[in-house]
């Protein structure tokens, strides 16, 4: 039966219908115990998603949903290692990568976990001789400079997490990171660095997309002509690929490729080889940590009754809202400077994922899937985008991440930090009414702009501290979020054909630029080649 038909889709509704008008104020005002029903912990997690519009039979609806549509066969399904992204015939295995159990993890029959750790040592390896500085470049200096060529899934995931783990980072080595084909990219990141001191990353799952083999290309021109000997590729370039057959005609070494597997997706690849980046950055122990939490996420996920299922709780806080209340957006709103990209990666996770419109059977949905996602650090983005969110005409369901130790203690900021964010979802919940303006006398005029309707919802996440162990759980959560509302809307979350059709159109542009033509074109497409060139 199709979504919507269902039943439990159909006592959401009236429950939507029911209690779309209710007020977070009178939730709190007539339930003194509001804060702790609708609050949960799991692992080093506090999620408390009390400034939800939600009523414990919402909740209890939305768990019906999540049942009726086999959440838990689906989540053992991806655990399991079967073939859940049918478009492409692959299983779905970035839990295996941060897998800390004994027992295998089968894909078509093989265990795939003694390959995984494999992998993991030989990245240990080289990580601790670049920390060391045991390994040499071609002139015999140490490496200083590390440059990871890639994009999308291939970049993300290090740049968000070397960002938010620099502190527990080796602060002589200098992270760096080239995605985009603009040469300005390109220009910015080396225009500075010594290549003798200089290592690049290749980071490709295919080893063919265009933007980092055209990168690559260039770094190793930029390279050779540096140091002024071929031979010297050798010393300043290593792999990260599913496709070792590209890495060896490129001319890196596989003995300096280090694998993956086409059960990792691109976006959910940062445990993997992708994250070696991050290892070179804050070293082999802090990466293991970083593993150990998303496992325990996983754990959390795989074991935890749906009820006190963090992943699942939050992923039906948001069907409810983009299904029932027609929010087409989410915010994610870290409260600490060193994630800064988190929002930034999770759009990719989750736009990515879910931006799909036909289910897995190819059928045209009808009902909406994946919201746009985006963010910026709190408090920043208080002073810039929060007027929309507390007085705009659009529901924009917001999650709140704060820390509860700070990494660096300096005076007062820290407490203001966090009132900061415990501020914002108290006025997006409770508003402030033009009685209370009125009591503080503020002129009639001005009542309507100075109101706060108030009943915007919030999920709160408090985590002890930023570590790569917390980090860890925080990424798989989300992980699993987008997972769970994947299987609600019978979406496949792996696959994304939907990038497919410009890249084909550029590469077919690309050589009528190159050829200065523009035939086969529509008028608008032609015009603007000939202004290109014309201009040029
Ligand atoms: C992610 C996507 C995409 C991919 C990049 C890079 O899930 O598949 O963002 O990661 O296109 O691909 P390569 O790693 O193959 O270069």
């Amino acid at each position: 039966m199709g979504l919507i038909d269902l039943p439990e889709w159909q006592a959401l509704q009236n429950e939507y219908e029911h209690t779309k008008t209710d007020h977070l104020r009178d939730y709190f005002a007539v339930d003194s115990t509001r804060a702790q029903s609708f609050s949960l912990s799991a692992l080093d997690i506090f999620l408390d998603y009390s400034k939800n519009r939600i009523t414990s039979t919402g909740r209890d609806l939305l768990l019906e949903l999540a049942r009726a549509r086999g959440v838990e066969q689906a989540r053992d399904a991806m655990f399991a290692g079967q073939k859940i992204n049918t478009t492409e015939d692959r299983a779905v295995l970035h839990t295996a990568l941060r897998n800390q159990g004994n027992q295998p993890v089968l894909v078509d029959g093989k265990d795939v976990m003694p390959e995984v750790r494999q992998v993991l040592a030989q990245m240990a390896d080289f990580s601790q001789a670049i920390r060391s500085r045991e390994w040499r470049g071609f002139t015999g200096k140490a490496i200083k400079n590390i440059v990871n060529i890639g994009i999308g899934g291939s970049d993300l995931g290090p740049v968000m997490v070397s960002e938010a783990l620099k502190d527990y980072s080796d602060r002589n080595l200098n992270l760096q990171f080239i995605s985009n084909i603009d040469a300005n990219h390109f220009y910015e990141v080396t225009r500075e660095l010594d290549a003798a001191e200089t290592l690049f990353i290749i980071a490709s799952k295919t080893f063919t997309t265009d933007e980092t083999m055209t990168n690559a290309r260039t770094a190793r021109e930029w390279l050779v002509s540096a140091l002024g000997n071929d031979a010297a590729v050798a010393k300043h370039f290593v792999a990260v690929s599913t496709n070792a057959r590209e890495v060896t005609s490129f001319g890196i070494d596989t003995k300096n490729m280090f694998a993956f597997w086409d059960w990792v997706g691109g976006r959910y690849s940062l445990t993997s080889a992708i994250g070696l980046s991050i290892m070179i950055a804050i070293g082999p122990e802090h990466f293991n940590e970083m593993l150990i939490g998303f496992y325990q996420m996983d754990q959390h996920f795989k074991t935890a009754p749906l009820e006190q299922n963090m992943p699942v709780i939050m992923a039906l806080l948001g069907i409810w809202y983009g299904n029932f209340y027609g929010a087409q957006t989410e915010a994610i709103l870290p409260y600490d400077q060193y994630l800064s990209r988190f929002a930034a990666y999770f759009q990719q996770g989750n736009m990515e994922s879910n931006g799909k419109s036909v289910t897995k059977n190819g059928e045209r949905v009808n009902y909406t899937t994946g919201p746009v996602i985006w963010g910026e650090p709190g408090t920043n983005g208080q002073h810039a985008f929060y007027q929309l969110i507390h007085q705009g005409t659009r529901m924009i369901p917001c999650d709140f991440i704060g820390f509860i130790q700070p990494l660096h203690a300096l005076g007062t900021h820290h407490d203001k930090l966090v009132a900061n964010l415990f501020a914002q979802t108290k006025a997006l919940a409770f508003g402030k009414t033009p009685e209370e303006l009125r009591v503080e006398q503020v002129p009639e005029a001005l009542l309507a702009h100075k109101t706060f309707e108030g009943n915007r919802p919030t999920n709160t996440l408090l985590i002890a501290k930023l570590t790569p162990g917390t980090l860890g759980q925080l990424i798989a959560l989300y992980e699993h979020k987008i997972f769970v509302q994947g299987v609600i809307w019978d979406v496949n979350s792996f696959d994304q054909w939907g990038v497919e059709l410009g890249k084909v159109l550029a590469k077919d542009i690309y050589q009528q630029l190159a050829s200065h033509q523009n035939h086969d074109q529509d008028s608008s497409t032609a015009q603007l080649i000939d202004k290109y060139y014309n201009l040029q």
